[in-house]
């Protein structure tokens, strides 16, 4: 099936046409802004349930789309004519197990719709996993590609449950199902919403701000990571690596590996007066499940996966991009 997209489109000239859910996340903007840099303004549809920004809509086309709503996602997909569907809508592993019913709702009853909905349009369908998609009895340093998988969190749960639905129709329909499992990803214009990573985006906007940062995590967690730019491109090269290189359809990708004290150490080198504290809270139940040091050599040796962004490059770029917005 991703063969013959990739044949079509450099047949007859036509890029894809691709929509994003779940839009005004983390990620959702910076993705159009690649996408719409190499396929054009017009064929990257951003949606959510979310009223956008001016910004947002002279950047190109936005609609809303409730992906619990069958029937207004096909009228999405048959209005802009969409050939690849990237499915960003979710809550997170905070924030789901504030209110499990509506994370069942949106994790699991959002992605069959998503499912079904690409398997009868023939899209070629992106949906990412995480690193909370392991638990307890995964190993965890390192955390392999393919390994035990049994999280205790209900964003956990729903993960895998994507990546084996996804898997399934891949093998059972020939649905073009890809999927990359994210570490916590960092990024300096949009802000994650109730994940378990997200101090590590926080303390940079406090270290600005010249605030306390109050972190909910022992100093000595250490999570998997990736600035953003690397977590967009990992996505694009995976969307649009030819089938034959994928060897599986779920693959780990992540760029470094970092306790807060780390961060916090590294931090300092840019703002030698930050005031640290540690208050550890119910995240920190969650982060003790997950791995410490995620194992992408899959993708490595299979499509070519290589980060640019390592710990001091990630403090450099963001304190650049955050004093680029106060400017
Ligand atoms: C979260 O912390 O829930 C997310 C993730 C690692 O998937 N950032």
């Amino acid at each position: 099936v991703g063969g013959q997209h990739i044949r079509q489109y450099h047949q007859n000239g036509d890029p894809p046409r691709i929509l994003i859910t779940g839009g005004l996340g983390q990620l959702g903007t910076g993705l159009a802004h690649l996408l719409r840099g190499k396929y054009g303004k017009e064929s990257v549809i951003l949606s959510d349930i979310v009223k956008p920004s001016k910004e947002i809509v002279q950047a190109g086309p936005y609609v809303f789309a409730d992906i619990l709503d069958f029937k207004c996602l096909q009228e999405i997909v048959v209005t802009y004519r969409i050939d690849w569907l990237v499915h960003f809508s979710a809550l997170l592993s905070a924030i789901g197990e504030q209110n499990v019913p509506l994370a069942i709702r949106v994790n699991i009853e959002g992605l069959h719709n998503i499912m079904e909905l690409s398997k009868q349009y023939n899209l070629r369908v992106f949906v990412p996993s995480t690193i909370g998609a392991f638990g307890p009895t995964s190993p965890r340093n390192p955390t392999p590609n393919l390994t035990i998988q049994r999280p205790q969190t209900i964003y956990g749960v729903s993960k895998v449950h994507a990546e084996l639905l996804g898997e399934y129709y891949h093998h059972r329909f020939g649905l073009d199902f890809r999927c990359l499992r994210f570490p916590g990803v960092i990024s300096s214009d949009t802000q994650p919403g109730g994940g378990t990573t997200d101090y590590a985006v926080q303390i940079f906007h406090d270290a600005m701000a010249g605030n306390h940062f109050e972190c909910y995590l022992r100093p000595n967690t250490r999570l998997p990571m990736m600035y953003i730019e690397d977590c967009l491109r990992s996505l694009w090269e995976m969307l649009v690596a030819p089938p034959e290189k994928l060897r599986t359809r779920t693959y780990n990708v992540t760029a470094m590996s970092f306790t807060p004290e780390e961060v916090v150490a590294e931090v300092k080198k840019h703002f030698p007066e930050l005031k640290v504290t540690y208050r550890p809270d119910s995240r920190q139940k969650i982060a003790d499940t997950w791995p410490e040091v995620f194992d992408d050599s899959e993708a490595r040796k299979d499509w070519g996966w290589a980060h640019d962004y390592d710990l001091s490059d990630l403090c450099n770029i963001m304190f650049d991009n955050l004093k680029n917005q106060q400017a």
